[in-house]
């Protein structure tokens, strides 16, 4: 059996506030057609792809932006993407902004076959940014306010591997993969909307793309996964989204990246056989995992210094001097 896979990262450019859905998923099955071209099996869609990153703006209340989600999936404003994708035989991972019927929101991402089915549904589990309104900042991050968490990180069988999902920033948490690993994972796809200025410190602006980089390529190389990074991209109502899409081998290495900021579709052969490669030799968790050294990673949220640690704090005047 082959298990070697066309994988497409299906970068997108900013949704404008006024971006109707028919509008966006008409350039979402563009990009499908173009993977399509470059016979992938699967096109991998951003986080929150149906609508402006809109947890950047606040609300006192929050229904007002409750025609930012969906209530159900596929509805009649995406089912030209799932019919797209059962005609040409091609399958996709899609974010968007869920509300469930009895009113919860989450930020969601499914998988759906070649036959257009729905093959998992993933939520959300590490929300960045504030729950409270924060005027000092130039744009807001209210996913803590719009969002509740998800409970699970989950693998799917599908496209004859071991498939898991993950949403942007669960990507700069080493537990994300590590727990999807621990669950065989050999495919991790993960969609982000990145802003570039991080209000709290700017400091880390310039290191952007470094870190995005950084944490996938980590994540991909210490489980033996092959990581599928997609970002909404731009100049979204005046904030600038990181682009830089990217495959990544469970080598750690990139193996195709965007180059724009704009709707962009890369792809690459993706053998899943290779994650053996890793998870057999240097990363064979059966031989030398210690979980029984780990156990702070679970029982614990927060730094505790272990008591008779004492640190003491430099004298900033005598630095100055
Ligand atoms: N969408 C998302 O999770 N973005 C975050 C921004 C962090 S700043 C609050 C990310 O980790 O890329």
């Amino acid at each position: 059996m082959t298990r070697v896979l066309k994988v497409g990262a299906a970068q997108l450019g900013p949704i404008q506030r006024e971006n109707n859905r028919k509008e966006v998923v008409g350039r979402l099955i563009a990009l499908l057609n173009k993977g399509a071209l470059e016979s992938c099996d699967l096109v991998v869609f951003p986080e929150l792809a149906l609508t402006t990153f809109f947890p950047r703006w606040w609300s006192e209340n929050i229904a007002e932006f409750d025609h930012f989600f969906e209530t159900e999936m596929p509805n009649q404003e995406v089912q030209p993407l799932f019919d797209e994708a059962k005609k040409l035989g091609v399958g996709f991972h899609l974010g968007y902004a869920e509300m469930t019927p009895d009113g919860h929101r989450f930020n969601t991402s499914i998988l759906v076959s070649k036959n257009g089915d729905m093959l998992g549904k993933y939520r959300k589990v590490h929300l960045p940014g504030h729950e409270e309104n924060e005027p000092w900042r130039t744009f807001q991050h209210l996913e803590r306010y719009y969002f509740e968490p998800g409970n699970e990180l989950k693998v799917f069988g599908a496209f004859n591997g071991v498939l898991g999902m993950a949403i942007c920033n669960d990507r700069r948490w080493s537990e994300t993969y590590r727990v999807l690993g621990l669950k065989g994972c050999e495919l991790a796809l993960i969609g982000y909307n990145t802003p570039v200025h991080y209000p709290p410190d700017p400091s880390q602006d310039a290191l952007a793309g470094f870190h995005n980089h950084l944490v996938m390529q980590s994540g991909a190389y210490q489980n033996g996964m092959w990581v599928v990074g997609v970002a909404k991209a731009g100049n979204e109502e005046g904030c600038d989204l990181l682009g830089e899409s990217s495959i990544i081998a469970p080598s750690g290495e990139i193996v195709a990246q965007c180059s724009t900021v704009e709707d962009e579709l890369v792809s690459a052969v993706v053998d899943l056989d290779m994650c053996a490669n890793y998870k057999e030799t240097l990363f064979d968790f059966d031989r030398y995992r210690r979980p029984e050294v780990y156990k702070s990673i679970t029982s614990q949220v927060g730094v505790e210094i272990p008591e008779g640690i004492e640190v003491e704090k430099q004298d900033n005047e005598s630095l100055e001097g």
